[in-house]
């Protein structure tokens, strides 16, 4: 067979099966990062369901939680981060969270930031996004913020860093459904 009649059959063969999206055909993965205590692992629990492994992350006494959940029909692998308040990490558990960051290549990079004290957090924003990070946002704990009378223009933030953010209220469970939209629709437009 000469070479332009194999060409046009293998070009007929890979027509007759439409190429499939890559994210369809594994877990997307979606990690979640921020300092501790913002209500990373209360977001974990409502995102994911039942089947939560939690293990020591391999050479440390580190604990890594991961979850499964399922987002507008696609399948997520979930993972649960220590808290970290830099991506140049001095403890432990930094060391961790960013070796899982570059080692795990996620999809999705949530980082969930206290609504009371996001000032302080988002230097981590921009770190994230400056190592190339897909970072989407999560402020949480709306709802103490507003108690203490602070608004936050989510759309303006939003904006300004060139990313999705959500508002939450995890312990009340608000917001979580907006926030998973957000996940699914940032996941379509990337892999589109
Ligand atoms: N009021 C309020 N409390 C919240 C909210 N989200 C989480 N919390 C509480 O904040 C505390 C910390 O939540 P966690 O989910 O454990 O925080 P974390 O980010 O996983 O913390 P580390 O694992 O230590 O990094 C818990 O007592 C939660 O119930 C929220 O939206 N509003
Ligand atoms: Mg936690």
């Amino acid at each position: 067979m000469d070479k332009q009649t194999e060409d046009d059959r293998r070009n007929t063969a890979n027509k007759s099966k439409p190429p499939q999206p890559a994210f369809r055909n594994r877990k997307t993965k979606l990690v979640l990062v921020g300092t501790p205590n913002v209500g990373k692992s209360v977001i974990f629990n409502l995102i994911t369901g039942t089947y939560v492994t939690v293990s020591n992350y391999p050479g440390t006494t580190v604990e890594v939680s991961r979850g499964a959940a399922k987002l507008d029909r696609q399948m997520y692998e979930v993972i649960d981060t220590p808290g970290m308040y830099s991506l140049f990490p001095i403890t432990e558990e930094e060391r961790v969270t960013r070796t899982l960051l570059l080692q795990e290549k996620p999809d999705v990079v949530m980082h969930v930031v206290d609504a009371k004290n996001i000032e302080r957090m988002l230097p981590l924003t921009l770190q994230l996004l400056e190592a190339g990070l897909p970072v989407i946002l999560a402020v949480n704990m709306m709802d103490e913020a507003k108690k203490i009378g602070r608004s936050i223009d989510l759309d303006a933030l939003s904006q300004a860093l060139g990313i999705p953010v959500a508002g939450t209220a995890a312990a009340l469970n608000r917001g979580m459904e907006q926030l998973k939209r957000m996940v699914a629709q940032y996941v379509r437009k990337r892999v589109a």
